[in-house]
């Protein structure tokens, strides 16, 4: 292509494309070493897919604002049109069947029901919030008012340790999302104690001092989101043990 701006300003999709389809590679070589039974081999495959989509993750893309405002680095570039996360979760999940415990899996929280005040867009259903799948997500259809909740209820109690919300569609690039909500913990889903509150980042972690008996956790709004941002919630996982680092 003879056009050197065209070239410029799609080069962060070319290279998010590029790093998304290193991931995915990793992911198959991945695949192919469960299958010939070396387990080494696919636990060093699925670490390297982990580093390339983190990468293909990273806001790269600027923004020029209403106000004229240019801005680096604002934006993630999507590619694929859900795919590639789609085909990633899928193989994480042959992953975690061959080895459960292998640091490179996503953190699957204990089983929950997820719910909502909000109102669902399209078929971006609550329950999306806790299927261990960060290729899908609740999408509210407005702007959450000051005491909307997303919630979960744990099937049993647990003594838990940790807790994460992702929101928006990246960990971290801010876009729909609750902006001021504070994490409540409930040992009977009744009576609710603050464990932390939202800082502008899509993504909430809370690693707790010391274990708490939990039955549910809720984000209540506490403030209205600038420029009436909607709220996706990727994953709400809660977790006796914090990840491995
Ligand atoms: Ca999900």
């Amino acid at each position: 292509m003879a056009e050197p701006g065209f070239h410029q300003d799609t080069l962060p999709w070319i290279v998010a494309g590029a790093q998304w389809a290193e991931g995915l590679l990793a992911q198959h070589e991945m695949m192919a070493a469960l299958h010939a039974g070396d387990h080494g081999a696919a636990s060093e495959a699925a670490a390297r897919a982990v580093e390339r989509f983190a990468l293909a993750g990273r806001a790269t893309v600027p923004d020029q604002r209403k106000d004229g405002v240019y801005k680096e680095d604002q934006i993630v570039p999507v590619v694929g049109g859900g795919l590639f996360e789609a085909f990633a979760a899928r193989a994480w999940e042959v992953l975690r069947a061959a080895l459960p415990g292998d640091p490179s899996l996503p953190l699957r929280g204990l089983p929950a029901t997820a719910t909502t005040t909000l109102g669902t867009y399209r078929d971006h259903a609550p329950e999306l919030m806790a299927d261990g799948d960060l290729s899908t997500f609740f999408w509210s259809d407005g702007a959450p008012a000051v005491g909307d909740e997303v919630r979960i209820d744990l099937e049993e109690s647990h003594e838990i340790t940790f807790v994460r919300v992702q929101m928006a569609r990246s960990d971290d690039t801010a876009g729909d999302q609750i902006q001021h909500g504070v994490l409540e913990l409930s040992a009977d889903g009744q009576s609710w104690t603050e464990a932390a509150s939202t800082d502008g980042s899509p993504l909430l972690e809370v690693t707790l001092d010391a274990p708490v008996a939990t039955q549910a956790a809720r984000l209540r709004v506490t403030r209205k989101n600038e420029g009436g941002k909607w709220v996706q919630v990727r994953e709400f996982a809660l977790a006796e043990e914090p990840p491995e680092a």
